[in-house]
């Protein structure tokens, strides 16, 4: 049995499918992940990207955060992928426990996907620093300079910095869905953010399977390893 039949049949055979993710989960809805060789850290900026993204340039620097913020990382109008829409299938099925992502674009949800783990943050969530009034991605991306809400406080996105730690309660809840899985799919992540990509050390299981165009530090611990696009391999899973 080849690799492709083999994860279809694994597919079949499992009630609790965990899916952990990242950016290239997004890229075929026209969305650049960080590190391919098109992606935004390929680009040129006055500084690298994940300066910019820190917690203390936020608070430094928040009229230069806000400008490539709002350029760079609100994607907003895009549409899910077959990846996305097989996942939340999986769910309604009842076959798939849980969807973990770094992404930050709220796709899996769009797809219908209700269990969705979001370990960065949204970027469709953003609230006032002083009052917690919520506002949208939408207002966000037509606002001017460092967005300000009605009672003057700054207004910013409920997504994780650099420097800032994650939410305990969804850190929590990853680790006990890969701890149940019965197969981990791991994908469209190059694996090098932490604490998200030592996640993967809680999978008790002898199914885990890594789709990734590029190779990453744990294709070795894998079961199954695929190096090619998410798209066509998901396009051909039941
Ligand atoms: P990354 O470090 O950019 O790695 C992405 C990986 O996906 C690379 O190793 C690529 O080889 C691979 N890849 C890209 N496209 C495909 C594809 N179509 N099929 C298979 N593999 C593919 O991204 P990570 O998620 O690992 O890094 C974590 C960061 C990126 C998180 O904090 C995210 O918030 C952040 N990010 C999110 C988005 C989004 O929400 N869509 C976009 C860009 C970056």
């Amino acid at each position: 049995m080849n690799n492709l039949e083999t994860l279809k049949q694994w597919v079949e055979e499992s009630r609790h499918i965990v899916f952990f993710g990242g950016a290239g989960v997004s890229t075929e809805s026209g969305i650049p992940d960080f590190r391919s060789v098109d992606g935004l850290y390929s680009q040129k900026f006055e500084y690298p990207p994940e300066v910019i993204i820190s917690h203390s340039f936020y608070e430094r620097n928040p009229e230069y955060f806000f400008r490539f913020y709002r350029e760079k990382m609100l994607p907003l109008g895009f549409e899910p992928n077959v990846t996305h829409r097989r996942l939340a299938q999986w769910e309604q099925e009842g076959k798939l426990d849980a969807v973990i992502t770094q992404n930050i674009d709220g796709l899996h949800q769009k797809a219908g996907s209700k269990r969705v783990y979001e370990l960065h943050g949204s970027v469709l969530r953003n609230y006032c620093t002083r009052c917690r009034k919520f506002y949208s991605a939408e207002w966000l991306k037509e606002s001017k300079g460092v967005p300000r809400c009605s009672c003057g406080g700054i207004v910013k996105p409920d997504v994780v910095l650099y420097e800032e730690g994650l939410d305990q309660d969804t850190l929590m809840k990853s680790v006990m869905a890969i701890r149940r899985a019965d197969l981990l799919i791991v994908a469209g992540t190059s694996l090098t953010v932490y604490p998200a990509a030592g996640l993967i050390n809680y999978y008790q299981g002898n199914r885990l399977v890594l789709i990734n165009r590029d190779e990453t530090p744990y294709d070795s611990q894998a079961d199954l390893v695929f190096h090619e696009s998410l798209g066509s391999i998901f396009s051909q899973l039941p």
